[in-house]
């Protein structure tokens, strides 16, 4: 499973949690298998209660993910010792929560990290970036946010974090419109991110119809297919060094723990 590796800067001034690394690059580094949706990001998802860990990479950044994301990458190349990482510091998602980050072709100029409570700790990095337009999960999970100020209030997050970030149109669906998630959400009546089942058929219509049948509405590759135009925003995310190549060994990892 190829994943691209979206880096989601930490804006200065860093965070508290994060000042120990004050004058190098540190990045959230989220797991993505829609590059070509990256114009429609709205924040950044961390679990609270999953470990975070930060590792030094070869390009001279500080990355954060879960701990076996953190393995997997030395075993590809990105720390300076092939299979070997150096823990730089140890976070809970509740500690990195509220940080402000700039992230790779969306038209907000800042995002921030909130919290979403069905990230998975043993696939991506356990960072995940939010695409409400295209995505049911973020799309629920946004709105929980919204319509709960206790919710907000027991992370310490602002209204300004949450309330300003509406869905961006970037794809086309012929019968889902130009914001799918929203309309499938509807349509299947899912209440909140807890709604399972409805969720898993959600994202299982979005995704089938947007990769056919999907034309981007923004962006140099606006007007053509999401089928023809994911290789290439994937592509340049590499190239412009916004974003990396990550593997994820799934299968083998799920058996042996299992
Ligand atoms: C941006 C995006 C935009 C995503 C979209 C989806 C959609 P899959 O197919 O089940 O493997 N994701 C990544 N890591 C995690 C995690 N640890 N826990 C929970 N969710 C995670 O799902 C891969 C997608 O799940 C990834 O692609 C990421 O969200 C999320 F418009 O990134 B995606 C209809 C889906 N649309």
């Amino acid at each position: 499973q190829e994943y691209t590796l979206i880096k989601m800067k930490v804006c200065k001034p860093y965070p508290k949690k994060l000042k120990i690394f004050e004058g190098r690059e540190v990045c959230l580094v989220a797991g993505t298998l829609r590059p070509e949706t990256m114009y429609g990001q709205t924040n950044c998802w961390l679990h609270p209660t999953i470990k975070y860990v930060a590792i030094a990479t070869t390009s001279n950044e500080i990355f954060i993910c879960t701990r076996r994301c953190a393995r997997n990458l030395s075993h590809q190349g990105f720390t300076e010792k092939w299979g070997k990482y150096e823990i730089l510091g140890e976070f809970s998602g509740s500690d990195l929560l509220g940080t402000a980050l700039k992230a790779p072709l969306t038209s907000y100029d800042k995002i921030y990290a909130l919290p979403m409570m069905t990230i998975k700790e043993n696939k991506g990095s356990g960072v995940v970036t939010s695409v409400p337009s295209d995505s049911p999960d973020d799309f629920a999970a946004l709105r929980d946010l919204k319509n709960k100020k206790d919710l907000r209030e027991k992370y310490g997050l602002g209204d300004e974090m949450v309330l300003p970030f509406e869905p961006i149109p970037i794809i086309n669906i012929p019968e889902l419109g130009n914001l799918a998630a929203i309309k499938v959400c509807e349509k299947l009546k899912i209440k909140s991110q807890n709604d399972t089942d409805k969720l898993v058929l959600a994202k299982d219509e979005v995704y089938k119809k947007g990769f056919y049948e999907g034309v981007l509405l923004v962006g140099k590759y606006k007007s053509e297919l999401v089928q023809n135009a994911k290789k290439k925003v994937q592509s340049e995310l590499y190239e412009s060094k916004e974003a990396v190549k990550y593997m994820e060994p799934e299968r083998l990892i799920v058996s042996r723990s299992n």
